[in-house]
């Protein structure tokens, strides 16, 4: 059971504990040309609450905006923050002063930690937002940086008496559509997100080695590579640039046991797996998007390792349905992990009978708070939080995935899954990446299109990838326009935002 006390600080727990017991040897975080023991990130950290309280002036309650690649740096920071009782405000590495400006207004930032090769764009959204009293630059050499000032404060540190209910991060919504939503979590949140899905379906222990790509400013990047690892006496390993090649010599290089990336990224590394020694890697996890069966398949060739895939969302913290390697059924995300709830509603909100496809509805530890927000009342109603997907139950009791409900199409009467059509796509030899929406048309409302990339050395056959859509679902889903594209635009977090090809076509 989920039993919290009033007073909970999340650093005692995943961090301090290990110490406590006197393990603090065992190996913690590596990266960015560090490599730190618990013992040495507990007290890292330690330091660096202390500068933000003493010189920084850091308050409980304060709202400290975290800015840097993935490194055991940032790492420290985020542990800073907690210990010193204060808000983690996480964003993107890519964000530009426009929106690093609209998270500091809307989250009242005012102070910020940033890695020093990112210090411009934060700079210039502090000269329009005067509520950011205070940056400090980690990752410097400058007399006045953060490793200059942790160095001359102690390595001890008495964690902030935090409530379980104190609000101890905003994360805020990678945005397919739209404008960034700011969520908040609590300290419990944070160690429920770790009792809920890691045991039942990673069964990760001590001797596992994370890494990924996922930045530790999503949700999916900070439980995967720091909190779950952390929250079992595991290590990770933080990288900058995790780009499919890099990832895998990395893998190879500290012997990775446990994997966090998306769909897409799985779908790159497959065929360079052969070129690198993955002997060492166990578990691999996929969210951030659905999961094709196509990608599935390729993985398991290329590794014999059967992905582990669920479906987490900033609002909801981390991962509510999923599935373990063992219980994996290609083209489903998985069952309500235990802790959470999950129903198919339909638009008048009556849950559905198996087979219909209806509104995914989720309840459990985790759920949506925005951070003033009117679309608080949309995301929860009746105690449901409301992901915006399109789900339906099948005959096992398993979930699968249909679309995000703004992305469903409607053509000639039908109701079509732009991505079933994808998965479809992929499963041909030809296609690298593809994306398939509706667009708007006369005769029959919306019309599928597809806009495809293509793998290296193939032609693009626009008769031939209708074919065999055609023979592989329905064949009224087939895109009747396909497109050949070099790229296809993402979010940070590797989702497809099918709205800017909307825009387009
Ligand atoms: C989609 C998936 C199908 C789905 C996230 C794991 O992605 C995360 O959070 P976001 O707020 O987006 C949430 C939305 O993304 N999605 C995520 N995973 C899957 N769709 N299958 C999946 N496996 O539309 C969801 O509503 O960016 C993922 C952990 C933490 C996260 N924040």
């Amino acid at each position: 059971e989920l039993q919290f006390g009033p007073k909970l600080n999340a650093a005692t727990e995943l961090l301090d504990r290990w110490v406590q017991d006197g393990q603090g040897d065992r190996p913690c975080v590596q990266g960015a040309g560090v490599r730190w023991t618990y013992a040495e990130l507990q007290a890292e950290s330690n330091r660096i609450a202390h500068v933000l309280i003493e010189e920084l002036g850091v308050v409980p309650g304060n709202r400290v905006l975290l800015r840097g690649a993935n490194t055991p740096q940032l790492a420290a920071c985020w542990f800073a923050v907690i210990k010193a009782g204060a808000i983690a405000v996480a964003t993107m590495p890519l964000l530009r002063a426009v929106e690093l400006g609209k998270v500091i207004a809307k989250a009242e930032v005012t102070h910020a930690l940033c890695d020093a090769a990112l210090a411009g764009e934060l700079a210039a959204a502090q000269l329009q937002n005067p509520v950011l009293r205070g940056i400090c630059h980690f990752r410097s050499a400058a007399p006045d940086g953060l490793e200059a000032r942790a160095a001359r404060q102690p390595a001890w540190f008495t964690n902030v008496d935090t409530a379980s209910d104190d609000c101890a991060l905003i994360a805020f919504t990678s945005g397919t559509t739209g404008q960034p939503k700011g969520t908040m979590h609590f300290h419990r949140d944070i160690l429920a997100i770790c009792r809920c899905w890691p045991p039942h379906c990673l069964r990760a222990d001590a001797s596992d080695v994370f890494i990924g790509s996922p930045p530790l400013a999503f949700t999916f990047g900070l439980g995967g590579l720091l909190l779950f690892p952390m929250s079992v006496g595991a290590s990770a390993v933080l990288l900058e640039k995790p780009a499919p090649d890099a990832l895998l010599a990395a893998m190879a290089e500290h012997r990775a046991t446990v994997c966090f990336t998306a769909p897409t990224s799985y779908r790159a590394m497959a065929p360079l797996v052969g070129q690198h020694d993955l002997s060492s890697l166990r578990k691999c996890v996929s969210a951030g998007e659905a999961l094709p069966a196509a990608t599935r398949a390729l993985w398991k060739q290329a590794t014999g390792i059967e992905l582990i895939d669920g479906i987490g969302a900033t609002e909801l913290l981390h991962i509510f349905i999923s599935h373990t390697e063992d219980t994996a059924k290609p083209g489903a995300t998985g069952r309500p992990v235990p802790g959470y709830q999950a129903c198919i509603l339909d638009d008048g909100g009556q849950p559905l009978r198996a087979g219909q496809v209806g509104h995914l509805a989720v309840k459990g530890p985790t759920g949506c708070r925005y951070l003033a927000d009117e679309r608080q009342h949309q995301y929860v109603q009746n105690g449901w939080n409301l992901t915006g997907d399109s789900y339906l139950i099948d005959d096992d009791g398993y979930f699968v995935y249909q679309a995000r409900t703004d992305d469903m199409i409607i053509s000639g009467g039908y109701n079509i899954a732009g991505p079933e059509v994808e998965a479809a796509l992929l499963s041909h030899p030809a296609v690298a990446e593809c994306a398939v929406i509706g667009v708007p048309d006369e005769e029959r409302g919306q019309l599928v299109k597809a806009f495809v990339v293509l793998r290296e050395g193939h032609a693009g056959d626009v008769r031939a990838l209708q074919e065999h859509v055609k023979a592989t679902i329905a064949p009224y889903k087939y895109p009747r326009a396909i497109e050949f594209r070099a790229t296809l635009p993402r979010t940070e977090t590797g989702k497809l935002q099918r709205f800017r090809l909307r825009d387009t076509a």
